[in-house]
């Protein structure tokens, strides 16, 4: 090792050991004093994302306080404006007519007041009434308590909202006695009741159970905690970022936070600090109790439905009302060392936003990038009824793989030989971890290999197998990080999920999106999605290259594939 590698190493064990208490405030990111404040001198270039939202330098996380207002979207993130690890976080903008094409503003919350003086961490937007936005966050007060608090726009006739008041009379919420002061935080979008009363939720925890407290008010400067909270769950640790929505039960149109009625079911989305995975569970809101009621086809703890698999934390939904349309922001992580950011100048990527709508089935969502990402396909090459036998491959040539967009159908000459379903594999990342690319199957695996080195001494396959259970088809979809790079000491997980598809037609789709660093996909329509987050050494730039694989004994057609070089946005960040 060099010898400035191996100091900078040092310190950063070093940092890690100092920083265990972050001066007793407990935020579930790592803390590292030394370094959340050495500015990037050089930003590297080589894995940074073309289309995917991410700032010119430094950390970012969480997505906050997303909204459209005035014919503008606006974004907001966590980020440290001077370094490339977690610390000195201010709520930084940036505002765009399409979703994809971003302008960034100065931040607009940042640590200034006693009730937010030693961080300003997530939360979200509301419109009140009047077309008037209001921003709700978590403050950490001079006793590190987590408090909520509020900003509103200075001036309301400024169209991209750059300057927010942080009035005195915050903070709004503070902990009471029966409140974990340090696990208390990350207020949602409120939602008006019938009875003319805001709510919102705050993530919590009591000993190991996970909470969504509940607060009412009708004014939305006081407000008084619920005497039980919206839901809670045992046994799943600190619930982070809760997001709570209406979604309609026909068609894919999106829902403004408060619409109740007949053809309505309600979504609760908690970010499990314990493993730093999400959950979500369709349900019932009983509004005359103000409960949340979580349907019995949706498991309630760690074996419940995820928005993604792989790399997606702190997501959070907004109501687009230009487009009628609920759009999913989420925060991808790295996978590699604090040092390699450091070194790279910059950490964490935005997924692409995602429409999400109930499935037919009432009992999953779906996800889908927005329609707007399509006004950056450029070249596209497509192949037809490519049948794939045993052990084959193609190779998609003549678009940019590390920069691409794929969409594909496969079709299955049969499903008779599907292998057997052992029903004690409930864990999808375990067994795509024993049954990856190289090891043969039946029914797949098969799908395409992203971000490939021309040898294939890299590459990142995402794909499906498919099993026979008593009743049914089960089909496993992995994204398999494990032979993504040939850098060591990174994070390669062969992150997976199971897909609940209707197999009658033999067909099964997948779309990636690819960006150098990630590969994001949607299965069976969304059904399923997994976001890896790679570092390929020779898979990189004209390097990278993109096939479609079949390793079954059972013959797959590439019944249509549609691949696009993807453009950069004019301006992003
Ligand atoms: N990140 C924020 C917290 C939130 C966590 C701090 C989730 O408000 O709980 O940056 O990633």
């Amino acid at each position: 090792m060099e010898i400035s590698k191996y100091l900078s190493v040092f310190a950063i064990f070093v940092t890690c050991l100092c920083a265990i208490s972050n001066n007793g405030v407990h935020a579930s990111h790592k803390v590292f004093p030394e370094l959340q404040s050495l500015s990037a001198v050089k930003v590297r270039h080589v894995h940074r994302t073309c289309y995917h939202f991410q700032p010119p330098k430094h950390w970012i996380n969480d997505p906050n306080g997303p909204m459209y207002y005035n014919g503008i979207y606006h974004f907001f993130y966590q980020y440290n404006p001077k370094g490339a690890v977690w610390g000195n976080i201010v709520w930084a903008h940036s505002v765009s007519k399409d979703l994809i094409n971003w302008v960034a503003m100065e931040p607009a919350i940042y640590p200034s007041k006693p009730f937010d003086i030693n961080g300003c961490w997530s939360g979200s937007a509301t419109i009140l009434p009047g077309n008037k936005p209001v921003i709700l966050y978590t403050g950490i007060d001079p006793q590190q308590r987590q408090v909520q608090n509020y900003a509103v726009p200075s001036n309301l006739s400024d169209p991209y909202l750059r300057k927010w008041t942080k009035p005195d009379n915050n903070p709004l919420v503070v902990p009471d006695h029966g409140i974990n002061a340090s696990a208390f935080r990350d207020p949602t979008t409120a939602w008006l009741g019938s009875d003319g009363h805001w709510r919102i939720l705050v993530g919590g925890k009591r000993k190991r159970r996970g909470m969504a407290f509940l607060y009412r008010s009708r004014d939305f400067v006081n407000w008084v905690k619920a005497k039980h909270p919206l839901h809670s769950s045992p046994n799943t640790g600190m619930w982070e970022c809760p997001d709570f929505y209406p979604v309609s039960v026909t068609g894919k149109s999106g829902l403004d936070t408060s619409v109740m009625g007949q053809n309505v079911k309600h979504v609760l989305k908690v970010s499990l600090d314990v493993t730093r995975y999400e959950y979500y569970t369709v349900g019932r809101y009983v509004r005359n109790e103000d409960r949340y009621v979580p349907d019995n086809t949706s498991a309630d703890g760690w074996s419940g439905l995820r928005y993604d698999y792989g790399n997606f934390y702190a997501s959070k939904t907004f109501f687009d009302a230009a487009k009628n349309r609920r759009i999913l922001w989420g925060w991808a992580n790295e996978s590699d060392t604090r040092l390699d950011d450091v070194e790279k100048g910059w950490a964490g990527i935005q997924a692409i936003p995602r429409m999400v709508w109930l499935d037919d089935s009432g009992k999953q969502l779906l996800q889908w990038p927005i329609k707007e990402l399509e006004t950056l396909r450029g070249k596209n090459v497509r192949l037809r009824n490519k049948v794939l036998k045993s052990g084959e491959n193609v190779e998609v040539k003549g678009i940019t793989a590390a920069q691409a967009d794929v969409d594909v159908t496969f079709s299955l000459q049969s499903l008779d030989k599907a292998e057997k379903f052992d029903p004690t594999w409930t864990d999808a990342q375990e067994v795509c971890s024993k049954m990856g690319t190289q090891v043969k199957g039946r029914v797949g695996p098969f799908g395409l290999l992203t971000l490939a080195s021309k040898k294939l001494e890299e590459y990142t396959p995402v794909f499906f197998r498919i099993f026979k259970a008593p009743n049914k088809h089960v089909v496993l979809m992995c994204s398999d990080a494990r032979s993504s790079s040939l850098e060591g000491g990174l994070y390669k997980p062969p992150f997976a999920g199971f897909v609940d598809v209707d197999l009658s037609d033999k067909k099964l789709s997948l779309r990636s999106l690819i960006d150098h660093s990630v590969v994001e996909s949607f299965g069976a329509g969304g059904k399923t999605c997994i976001t890896s987050r790679v570092y390929p050494t020779l898979a990189v730039y004209e390097g990278a290259h993109l096939l479609a694989f079949n390793n079954g004994t059972e013959t797959v057609t590439v019944e249509n594939l549609n691949a696009w070089s993807m453009k950069k946005p004019v301006e992003m960040n």
